[in-house]
């Protein structure tokens, strides 16, 4: 009998409830629960895709100690008495955990408590310090908590809902699918856009505001000016609610239209409607996430957000209020659990005497952490100048994802003790690490996260533990008992721990805090269904918003509306003229290390790329599919030119994802300042100076192979899972001088198989093919400018027998055979429909997304390609039209 589990989706903050299945067969299928308040049965392309990327291909199995194997005792042992060490000669704010949105709230609060309760130091940053930091800074000041008011539900109930700094149809697909729906029947619902890309969340838009990089404050602190100019202010709420109200206002005014239109790059007449639009649509969200955190002023254009609703008294009614999207799937779990720097458990305060006093009360621990430790940015530079002697890196790959990270790996190699608990075996940070510790990964672990409607779900373990893989909790448990702490961290399985949080969150609480989930059922663990937070009152009717009827966090119960000076926004000068903005794909998870794993994810976009304006391409002399190298005076990278009108005239788009186990040389973060915002520490990720030059390749290649290419002595690779293999684009800045052996050793070619190729000396095209028998092995395809053959053909012939000589030949001729069109670049990855698949089917008349949908089941799965689906067959239409 097949075997079913509830479970939540590893990957975005909507926090999709997944349904996993084994078959008899062991094999695993994952769909949407149609019972998850998140998705109500809905999955994008990456929760769709979890099944293709459980195996066990490159997984950590076993500790490893300076790269060799290793028992658990002996590694556990080591760690804590390396950190024991560090502690008793260097006092302990010598070590320091770097962790992750990506832990499980029961990791996340024995790490917690293990740092600021037992060894004394706040010295525990995350990821989440890159992700939302700049919201909680907001948040705190606003509501004396970091408090998300609002629900999934006012997205679909207001009559306005504000994008800003959100791609939201790439990065929260379900919730993007969910706010079309409400749209479509509700076509009197406006949405709009706000972001310097027209990005695919645009589609749903009917209006797209192409702000200029960090033009956020200048244009909330004009709303507000405006809101008050046509006494559309709350005077109520504002009176009984508020406290900074005439401050906020005087900043405001300072500041004409004119100069509002000049600091955000959006007319006047554009700003005027939009004004006029949150002026009088009281059912207004409006939904914010990396364009808005990641800033040097990303705490204050949270606040010129939120002041704009406070103003307005729309906030924790049905359909209103301002809605911090949070990017990872715990990143709310690890806010509640205190996992940043500057907080304390339990969303107490690590400033507070009381809050401290209560939290060691609570723990009956030896210390308590007595100021904030290190923000990200910091702990690294602690790491970097020695002061940092051990550091614990778990479910984060900073070599790849902190700015600066040519400087953060240098640091990280030069510690002289690093523990990384990684689920794989290889990554950018993992390579540096003196203990390697295996943790179970999604599938296999079990216990909660809170997505950013603040609704607490479980994760569920429905695979064998795979090798010697150990929980992340387990882990730290372990490492608490060696280093003499045993009493507080006797816990045997996740659930005691999150007994113990649940605790926590009520203790000498009384509606003081915020966070109280008191109320839930303390034997419920394993049945538990999702639900939201506050929960201070078993079976007590859930209060799903908060702040309705005022009644803040700060302790005269008001809000705060903040002063939002206009910030300096220009980072270009002379030598770096271009505004490098940086963010995601839709396929594609951070470093890639699980989403790499699927080469249905992968074909949507194979490679690494840098976006352009066509002008500034021009100007610059790159044409697409040019490789260009993006430099600061921070580093240097290289990347595939991609030339499209979505993005504005003077900046350059680059996904943050590709690293050096997929790519030569195309960590984006090698590039990014470590500049970071004044009162969060998050790091300004999307707006940086930068240059751009074009690479004078001598010969460009693409390759396809059944194993994994070792690729040596070119410029650039760029290396995607294919079906039956890998795929990988090439670029030389010196030809070998022998093809053939070149590609024997990167593609691990065996003497006894003799290459079938071709080339052509005036042209310089060469072509070269491998097979075992009618197995082929591997087909290099080199040329002098990029290699134009069709991609996803020559992928399928991986998984094609080839028989005879003829089908051989054509592929060494580099074309499709008769009668096999090649479908082009993956657009619906649940069911492999490429770009030209798509086009031939609008000139046989398809022109409407769901015109295509049944002609070829493109997005009828998952939606995630709707968008692009519709952008293809305007562009097709407009084509014809001209
Ligand atoms: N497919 C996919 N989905 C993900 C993730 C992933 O890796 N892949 N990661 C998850 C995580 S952890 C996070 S944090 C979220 C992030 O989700 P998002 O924040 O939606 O994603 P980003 O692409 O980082 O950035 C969003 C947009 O901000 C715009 N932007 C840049 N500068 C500015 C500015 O000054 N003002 C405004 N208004 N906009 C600006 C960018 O052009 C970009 O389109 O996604 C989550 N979901
Ligand atoms: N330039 C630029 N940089 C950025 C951003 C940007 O927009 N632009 N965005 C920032 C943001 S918002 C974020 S959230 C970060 C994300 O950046 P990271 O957190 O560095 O990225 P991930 O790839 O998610 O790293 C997670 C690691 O944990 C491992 N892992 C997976 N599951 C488990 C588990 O259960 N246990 C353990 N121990 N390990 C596990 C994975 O294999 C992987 O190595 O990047 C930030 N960096
Ligand atoms: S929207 Fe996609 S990535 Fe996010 S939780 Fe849902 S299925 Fe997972
Ligand atoms: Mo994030």
């Amino acid at each position: 009998m097949p075997v079913e589990t509830k479970t939540t989706c590893p990957y975005c903050g909507v926090g999709c409830g997944v349904i996993a299945t084994v078959a008899d067969d062991g094999v695993v299928s994952v769909k949407g629960d149609p019972d998850h308040p998140a998705n109500f049965g809905r999955l994008c392309s990456k929760g769709s895709a979890l099944a293709e990327t459980i195996d066990l291909e490159g997984r950590l199995l076993h500790p490893e100690i300076s790269g060799r194997r290793a028992a658990w005792d002996e590694a556990l042992d080591l760690v804590a008495s390396s950190f024991s060490k560090a502690i008793a000669e260097h006092g302990p704010d010598s070590v320091a955990f770097y962790v992750s949105g990506q832990l499980l709230t029961e990791d996340y609060y024995l790490a917690n408590k293990l740092m600021k309760g037992f060894i004394g130091s706040a010295n525990i940053d995350t990821n989440s310090r890159l992700c939302m930091s700049s919201s909680v800074a907001g948040h705190r000041r606003a509501f004396g908590a970091d408090t998300v008011p609002g629900t999934y539900e006012d997205m679909e109930l207001a009559d306005l809902v504000i994008l800003t700094g959100s791609n939201l149809a790439w990065c929260h697909p379900v919730l993007y699918q969910r706010l079309a729906a409400a749209k479509a029947a509700r076509p009197g619902m406006k949405v709009v856009v706000i972001d310097p890309r027209r990005t695919m969340s645009a589609d749903i838009a009917d209006m797209h505001l192409a702000i200029r990089p960090d033009g956020d404050v200048a244009l909330f602190t004009g709303l507000l000016a405006h809101l008050s100019d046509s006494l559309a202010i709350d005077r109520a709420y504002v009176q009984n609610h508020t406290v900074g109200f005439d401050a906020a206002m005087q900043t405001a005014r300072a500041h004409s239209l004119t100069e509002i239109a000049a600091a955000t790059g959006v007319t006047i007449a554009e700003l005027i409607s939009f004004y006029e639009l949150f002026e009088r649509t009281e059912k207004t969200v409006t939904c914010y996430s990396q364009g808005v955190n990641q800033s040097e002023s990303g705490t204050d254009k949270v606040n010129a957000i939120i002041n704009c609703h406070l103003a307005t008294g729309r906030i924790g009614r049905p359909g209103m209020g301002p809605f911090s999207l949070t990017g990872q799937p715990n990143a709310m779990g690890g806010r509640e659990v205190g996992g940043l720097a500057n907080m304390l458990a339990a969303h107490m305060a690590i400033e507070s005497a009381e809050d401290r006093g209560r939290v060691q009360r609570f723990w009956g621990s030896p210390v308590i952490a007595q100021k904030p430790g290190l923000k990200a940015v910091d702990m690294f530079r602690a790491v970097a100048d020695g002061s940092i002697k051990a550091l614990w890196i778990m479910a984060t790959n900073p070599v790849v994802s902190m700015p600066d990270a040519g400087a953060v790996e240098t640091a990280i190699k030069a510690c002289p003790f690093v523990v990384v608990s990684d689920v794989m075996a290889s990554t950018d940070t993992a390579r540096h690490a003196h203990v390697l510790l295996p943790s179970l990964g999604w599938g296999e672990k079990d216990g909660t996260v809170t997505n950013s409607e603040r609704r607490i779900s479980r994760q569920r373990g429905f695979l064998p533990v795979p090798g010697q893989a150990r929980a992340d909790w387990w882990q730290m448990a372990e490492v608490g008992r060696r280093m003499g702490f045993g009493a507080a961290f006797a816990y045997r399985n996740p659930s005691e721990i999150f007994a113990e949080h649940a605790a926590l969150s009520a203790f000498e609480n009384a509606g003081s805090r915020d966070f109280d989930i008191g109320g839930i059922d303390r034997d419920g663990y394993d049945g538990m269904t999702p639900f939201q937070w506050p929960k201070a009152e078993a079976g007590k009717a859930e209060v799903t918003r908060f702040f309705a009827n005022g009644r803040f966090y700060h302790e005269d119960g008001k809000a705060r509306l903040i002063p939002t000076a206009l910030p300096q926004t220009d980072r270009t000068s002379a030598d770096y003229p271009l505004t490098l903005n940086t963010g995601r794909v839709r396929d594609q998870w951070h470093t890639m290390t699980r989403t790499g794993k699927s080469a249905r994810l992968t074909a949507h976009i194979a490679e690494p790329f840098a976006e352009f304006h066509p002008r500034d391409a021009q100007a610059l002399g790159i044409e697409s599919a040019d490789l260009v190298e993006l430099e600061s005076p921070h580093g240097k990278v290289l990347l595939r030119a991609l030339i499209s009108e979505r993005q504005a005239r003077g900046s350059v788009f680059a996904p943050m994802h590709w690293n050096d186990q997929f790519a030569s040389q195309a960590r984006i973060d090698v590039v990014v300042a470590p500049v970071t915002d004044p009162h969060s520490g998050q790091p300004a990720s999307k707006n940086m100076g930068v240059r751009a030059r074009r690479f004078e390749a001598k010969a460009y290649g693409f390759a396809i192979s059944r194993i994994r290419p070792d690729a040596q002595d070119c410029a650039y690779w760029a290396m995607a899972k294919a079906d039956g293999g890998y795929r990988m684009e090439l670029a030389f800045a010196e030809e070998p001088q022998d093809w053939t052996f070149w590609a024997r050793q990167v593609f691990g070619i065996e003497a006894r198989i003799e290459p079938l190729g071709y080339s052509d000396r005036h042209t310089g095209d060469l072509r070269l093919a491998f097979f075992d028998g009618d197995i082929l092995l591997a087909a290099l395809f080199i040329a002098r400018q990029p290699v134009a053959v069709a991609r996803n053909w020559a992928i399928s012939q991986l998984t094609e027998r080839h028989e005879d000589l003829r089908m051989r030949f054509a592929l060494v001729a580099g074309r499709p055979g008769a009668g096999r069109a090649d479908p082009g670049a993956t657009v619906c990855s649940c069911f492999n429909v490429g770009v030209n698949q798509i086009t031939a089917a609008i000139r046989e008349g398809c022109h409407s997304v769901e015109a295509i949908g049944k002609a070829l089941n493109a997005g009828t799965n998952c939606g995630s390609c709707r968008a692009e689906i519709r952008g293809i067959i305007d562009g097709c239409l407009k084509t014809a039209a001209e």
